[in-house]
């Protein structure tokens, strides 16, 4: 059937055309740890008087900068259709494969929502959706506006929800629910927002004027969301990364360095306190499965499940071919035994060390077998693992660009590991 393109919203931020994450995959037995680069993104402007303190501002909509197609529905006439791209439209679908296991999602990036192929493929495939990106800290704290009156701003940020609602919107838009990445974090969020007066050369703020800035945020975020699309997002990634490798928690944080090893808690009390009722929240981490690790997350979001604060536990799971599926499948159980949570998979990658393996397709395929064998066997004992998200669509847009981590090739051409991943399906 024929479809027609719809021309739609205006993105006011900088659009990412490509993702700028790089590896920093170190051989050995970790998980790739997670770029600190911040993304380059434009805030978008905003305007410059305060309104009134009753109603002021957690909302702006500036005149749009710079413009992309957001592609609302998809265009299925193959005479339309991008040569640089194959057809896709006859893959069998992960997320009717797993339907009765888990949502399975993608990450999906600004350049993903603004091109037709890419969207088909990604609708087709997915039923769960996180902005890569453009739903992050950075994206909203509007921190220049609020230096330009910064009394008036001092403990509670503007935030512009423009790319926030762009996301939304696509979501939305093809039937795919939401987890939200994520609230609190210490990479990509802007310095100045741990700042006195908004200027990164001033002091840090103090706890309590901290502790306050993080409040409103996540008050603003989820009372936006919940009021503007109520229901869409099913889980929040309420802190990410907290945690270091196995020396406790992240010192480097400005999270930590202001609040101090509390600020997880804190962010756990305010979301629930301004969640909607059903909105599950989670801690997210990468290096999840790894001992030492799993002992000193656990530590700290122990006492927050038994304070009713938190309901799962994110394994990014940015992976090699170093790990037993069947140790990551005993670390996914041990988070349920000890604290009654869900568990999801919120961003599988699974790279080659930088070409650094022969056969690399076939390993990556035999390993996703091996994974999804071992996943259905433990949610099959018992443990709720219910969200599966692939951390981007091609490999050419991954942010481990160079390792061939993804399921998809540049032109859409499925890989062994998407096979893989439907024929391990009971
Ligand atoms: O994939 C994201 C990449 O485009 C960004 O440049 C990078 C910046 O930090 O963030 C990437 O996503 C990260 C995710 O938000 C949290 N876990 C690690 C992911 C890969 O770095």
């Amino acid at each position: 059937m024929k479809k027609n393109r719809l021309l739609a919203a205006l993105l006011t931020a900088a659009v990412i055309l490509g993702s700028c994450g790089s590896s920093d995959s170190s051989s050995g037995t970790s998980e790739t740890a997670p770029a600190d680069k911040e993304a380059t993104e434009t805030t978008a402007s905003a305007e410059d008087k305060p309104a009134s303190e009753e109603n002021a501002p957690t909302e702006f909509i500036p005149e749009a900068k710079n413009t992309q197609e957001l592609i609302l529905e998809v265009d299925t006439d193959p005479s339309h259709r991008d040569k640089r791209f194959v057809e896709t439209a006859d893959y069998a679908q992960l997320k009717e494969t797993y339907k009765d296991k888990f949502y399975f999602g993608c990450a999906v990036s600004e350049r993903v929502m603004g091109n037709n192929e890419y969207t088909e493929l990604t609708v087709a495939q997915f039923n769960s959706y996180t902005a890569e990106n453009a739903m992050k800290p950075d994206s909203g704290l509007d921190w220049k506006t609020a230096a330009k009156n910064p009394e008036f701003y001092k403990e509670h940020a503007p935030v512009n929800f423009n790319r926030f609602k762009n996301c939304l919107d696509y979501a939305q838009a093809h039937n795919m629910k939401v987890r939200g990445h994520t609230l609190v974090w210490h990479s990509q969020t802007p310095e100045e927002f741990f700042h006195v007066n908004y200027d990164k050369t001033s002091a840090f703020c103090d706890k309590e004027l901290m502790l306050k800035r993080m409040e409103n945020y996540i008050k603003d975020v989820l009372e936006w969301t919940n009021a503007n699309y109520p229901g869409l997002i099913y889980a929040w990634d309420v802190v990410n990364e907290a945690i270091d490798d196995g020396s406790g928690m992240r010192k480097q944080s400005n999270w930590y360095k202001v609040v101090g090893e509390d600020f997880v808690a804190k962010a756990f009390e305010y979301a629930r306190k301004y969640a909607a009722p059903g909105v599950k929240l989670f801690y997210n981490d990468y290096n999840a499965y790894q001992a030492r690790k799993q002992r000193d997350i656990l530590k700290v979001i122990k006492p927050i499940a038994e304070a009713g604060n938190l309901d799962g536990v994110g394994m990014q799971s940015h992976l090699g071919l170093y790990l037993n599926p069947n140790d990551f499948m005993k670390a996914v159980k041990k988070y349920h035994d000890e604290l009654g949570c869900e568990i999801h998979i919120t961003e599988l990658d699974v790279g080659n060390d930088k070409k650094k393996v022969d056969d690399w397709e076939k390993k990556q395929a035999d390993f996703m077998t091996r994974f999804f064998t071992a996943l259905q066997k433990t949610i099959d004992e018992g443990v709720p693992v219910t969200s599966v998200t692939i951390w981007g669509l091609t490999d050419d847009m991954s942010w481990r660009q160079n390792e061939g981590a993804l399921l998809f090739e540049m032109d859409l051409t499925k890989k062994p590991a998407f096979d893989a991943i439907i024929e391990a399906k009971k």
